[in-house]
């Protein structure tokens, strides 16, 4: 039913651990999800979303764009963080304020106070897109936490160990959730399922995920 989507996450407030430093938390962003999909667009307008290239030649499922003085950027020369979008020869578009200040709450209410991410890269997912496990470790330290905002139709999160092969737990996340995880989690392998296609309110058959990082 449309009006159960309202609500976005099922729990809003609750915390749902992963691990000892990776905790879900419930709805935390649906006070300002309206306001972080404004400026969502402003960012796209000047940073378009775009498919990368692996390394390896592949390309990514998901369409990207960043915001912040560094940007994640993956071509056939490797995966790095670059002060320019390399579609525009521009700097990244600055990161909102709404973004980096839910980013900085969310982090300090999972335990990790005083992150001041510097990248946002913004991801969209459309039915059947999916990111396989990996590890994020293209930063340069990894004493900041990652902090991962839902938007719009939900997605099964896959919650990973230390090695590609350990078994990753399945966590739904709705509009509004945000996932945070650092210290002795900092490093697990994570990805997303092919999504589903359930159109979510405003947003229809489309996933928007920020994912802040402290890279530089
Ligand atoms: C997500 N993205 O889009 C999570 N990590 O829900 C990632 O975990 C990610 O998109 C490293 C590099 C690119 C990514
Ligand atoms: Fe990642």
């Amino acid at each position: 039913m449309a009006t159960l989507d309202l609500f976005g996450s099922p729990a809003e407030g609750a915390r749902d651990w992963l691990a000892p430093q990776a905790v879900v938390l419930r709805g935390r962003a649906l006070s300002c999800a309206d306001e972080l999909l404004d400026a969502v667009a402003a960012v796209i307008a000047q940073a378009p979303l775009r498919q990368m290239v692996t390394p390896g030649g592949l390309t990514i499922a998901v369409a990207s764009t960043n915001c912040g003085v560094l940007g994640w950027t993956s071509d056939r020369r490797g995966y790095r963080y670059s002060r320019e979008d390399p579609v525009t020869g521009r700097r990244w578009p600055a990161m909102p304020a709404c973004f980096a200040q839910l980013a900085r709450q969310a982090a300090a209410d999972a335990g990790f106070p005083g992150f001041e991410p510097d990248a946002c890269l913004v991801n969209q997912y459309l039915p059947g897109t999916r990111l396989s496990l990996h590890q994020d470790k293209n930063e340069r330290d990894f004493g900041a936490p990652i902090v991962s905002v839902s938007l719009g139709m939900a997605a099964v999160f896959l919650f990973g160990g230390h090695e590609r092969a350990d078994r990753a737990f399945k966590v739904n996340l709705h509009h509004g959730d945000v996932a945070v995880w650092g210290g002795a989690d900092r490093l697990r392998y994570h990805g997303v399922m092919p999504l589903e296609d359930a159109p979510y309110a405003q947003l229809g058959s489309r996933r928007i995920n920020l994912t802040f990082r402290k890279a530089g």
